[in-house]
């Protein structure tokens, strides 16, 4: 048989590269793979264990009916020219942790591979996802050296999502109808605004009474301890899964979708030199457009709070991997 194609230059598939093979990183690969988004290649510092995953995974291609390769591996020469780096890797919480005690250990261990990474795909867009994410998405920033609209972390799209579905839940409407908006920083000072949501266009205000839009909101700001607890080992994953597949895919089709993401500001919403939860563009580049939303005088302040408790993790996560924090204001 004659390859008529031996002469030609070889072409590929767009492929994403995950950090970190356990539950969020896993099943991100599942669903990237099943929804024809991409070619995986997943890695872990754990020999065997991304290996056997991709393994398990193609082993449904059949039946799913997707084109997706998967590979697992513990060499990053493996990731080369990848077009986007979900960074995953870390420790989950524990129950009774806060997101901010995994601060030192993530720090180090994201900073390492997001080096390493960007080595082999010096064009991928990164997408931060180990907590505590502002600060994680910062780090890689740093790491990498690359323009910051390149770098970004998922949190918001999951946050925005935990509270479409608490809204849809409330009203029993289906959540196809609900739209939402979380800003700031993934944690305890994440600001959801009701005043943004909206059923089929008719903002929840008008549909809720104040006590039960600061329930849901609450339960938002909570959502992730919410499934710790339950869950006793380990964090959520198929949300967050969810989420972060929604981001790579508008980054991948170039989609622009506005979408809550821990983006750089230089200025906007008043704040500087700092990655946190704000709307965004996504789309080939990464980050193509901040969007500046207004905001009430309480919520532009409850959104510097976020801020400022991001600066103080942030001074410690730079000194954990030996950087003075010269440049954070
Ligand atoms: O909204 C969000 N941003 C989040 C963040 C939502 C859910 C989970 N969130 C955070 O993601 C969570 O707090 C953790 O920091 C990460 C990963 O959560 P996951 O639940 O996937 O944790 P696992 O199952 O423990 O998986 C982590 C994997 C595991 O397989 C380790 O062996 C691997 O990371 N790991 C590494 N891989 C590569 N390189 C290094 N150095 C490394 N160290 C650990």
């Amino acid at each position: 048989m004659t390859n008529l194609y031996d002469s030609l230059p070889t072409c590929r598939s767009p492929q994403v590269t995950i950090v970190g093979a356990g539950n969020v990183g896993r099943t991100l690969a599942q669903r990237v793979a099943e929804k024809n988004l991409a070619d995986v290649v997943l890695i872990d510092i754990v020999e065997g264990l991304p290996q056997g995953v991709a393994l398990d995974l193609i082993e449904a291609q059949g039946i799913e009916s997707h084109d997706s390769q998967i590979i697992g591996t513990n060499n990053y020469e493996d990731t080369a020219g990848s077009d986007i780096v979900v960074i995953t890797a870390g420790l989950a919480r524990k129950p009774g942790m806060s997101r901010d005690d995994l601060l030192q250990v993530n720090a180090k261990i994201v900073y390492e591979a997001a080096q390493k990474a960007v080595k082999q795909s010096p064009n991928a867009v990164f997408i931060v996802i180990t907590n505590p994410l502002d600060v994680m998405t910062y780090l890689t920033w740093k790491a990498t050296g690359l323009p910051h609209q390149r770098v970004m972390g998922m949190a918001g799209v999951l946050d925005s999502s935990r509270l479409q579905t608490f809204i849809a839940m409330e009203l029993k409407v289906s959540t196809a109808d609900v739209t939402t908006m979380v800003l700031g920083g993934h944690g305890d000072l994440m600001l959801p605004l009701p005043r943004y949501c909206t059923v089929s266009g008719v903002p929840i205000t008008e549909l809720m009474d104040a006590a039960t839009i600061e329930r849901l909101v609450d339960r938002t700001r909570n959502g992730g301890a919410e499934i710790v607890k339950l869950l006793q080992t380990g964090g959520a994953y198929y949300a967050p899964a969810s989420s972060a597949s929604l981001m790579v895919e508008s980054i991948i089709r170039n989609q622009s979708r506005l979408l809550p993401t821990a983006a750089y500001l230089q200025g906007q919403y008043g704040l500087n030199d700092i990655y946190l939860g704000v709307p965004c563009h996504l789309g080939c580049r990464g980050v193509e457009k901040i969007f500046e939303v207004n905001l009430t005088e309480e919520e532009r302040s409850a959104l510097h709070v976020s801020a400022e408790s991001v600066r103080e993790n942030l001074k410690i996560a730079l000194a954990g991997v030996g950087l003075t924090p010269t440049t954070v204001g």
